[in-house]
Formats: C-alpha cells, sequence, structure tokens
C-alpha cells in the first residue's frame, strides 16, 4: 500500500500545479495522468458563465458535487471558486471515488477466493460483482443448496454489505 500513497501524494501535486497554471493543462490533453485534471479545467471555463475565472455558487450549481459542498471547496472562504479550489475538490472527490473502487475490488477478489475453498462451489463458474460493497452473484449452479452455500459464503467475507443472489439452477 506504500506505493499507492506515494502515487496520491504525486497526483496532489500535479492538481496543485494545474490549479494555478491553466493553458499548460490543455496541451497535455490526452496524457494519462493530467486527463483529469484538463478535463476539470474544461469543466470549470464551462461553468464560468460570466468568464470572470471564479465560480459563484448559482454559478456551480449544476454539479452535484459542488451543490452540496460548496463552502467546503471554497477553503478561502471569499464565496466563489477559484480554478484552484475547483480542481481541488474534484480531486479529492475523485480520489475518494478511486478509493471506494479499489475496496469494492478487493471484496470481489476475497469472495472469490472463498467460493474457490469451498469443495461444493470451486468447479462452478459464479460470476461476483462488487458495487459499494454490495455484492452480486450471478452465474448457473447445479443445485438448490450451492445457490444457498454461495450466498452465505458471500455474505462472512469481510467488507461486504449486503449480497444480492441471481444465481440460478442450471435447466437439465
Ligand atoms: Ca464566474
Ligand atoms: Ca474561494
Amino acid at each position: 500500500m506504500k506505493n499507492h500513497t506515494n502515487f496520491k501524494s504525486s497526483m496532489l501535486v500535479i492538481a496543485l500545479a494545474f490549479g494555478s497554471a491553466s493553458a499548460p493543462a490543455f496541451a497535455l490533453d490526452g496524457a494519462m495522468d493530467n486527463g483529469n485534471q484538463s478535463a476539470y479545467t474544461t469543466a470549470f471555463k464551462a461553468l464560468d458563465t460570466d468568464n470572470n475565472g471564479t465560480l459563484t455558487k448559482s454559478e456551480v450549481k449544476s454539479e452535484k458535487l459542488f451543490a452540496k459542498h460548496f463552502s467546503a471547496a471554497d477553503t478561502d472562504n471569499d464565496g466563489t471558486l477559484d480554478q484552484q479550489e475547483y480542481t481541488n475538490y474534484k480531486t479529492k472527490a475523485e480520489q475518494k471515488n478511486v478509493k471506494r473502487v479499489t475496496s469494492d475490488t478487493v471484496i470481489t477478489s476475497k469472495v472469490k477466493g472463498n467460493l474457490l475453498k469451498d469443495e461444493g462451489l470451486k468447479s462452478l463458474k459464479v460470476s461476483v460483482k462488487t458495487n459499494h460493497g454490495v455484492v452480486l452473484l450471478s452465474g448457473f449452479v447445479e443445485t438448490e443448496d450451492q445457490i444457498q452455500q454461495a450466498e452465505k459464503i458471500a455474505a462472512e467475507t469481510e467488507g461486504v454489505k449486503s449480497v444480492k443472489n441471481s444465481l440460478l439452477l442450471k435447466k437439465e
């Protein structure tokens, strides 16, 4: 996990660097690491309807994130968001999202691992998907017991909030 943390902090440095210089962000359009930053620049300009370089609460109201968290994003408390405040907050929100997706991925692989440990289930192709800790099981199994067993194993896996069981019996 150490590398992951380093990666995050370097992303933040990039965000800060680009927040203060908007023009170069366009030049890097398409580059993997900077894709989001230039997207933010574009989004910022689109929202800034009077083109004065800052966003008021009403200019930004079409974005759910800022409609909800305007004052949190307005770090200097001047009632408007400049490009840096906008980009920083957006980056932070994005990182939270990345974190969430990562833990869903971890849950999925744990559930898959636990299913593979089960003698009765390991040969079956059970598909596992996770969204916000909710695990979706799907695919075809041979017996009613396997459906119940797979659900039980998934539900008992660490981090799982609930299980949606869409497993079906194979028709002979
Ligand atoms: Ca404006
Ligand atoms: Ca501000």
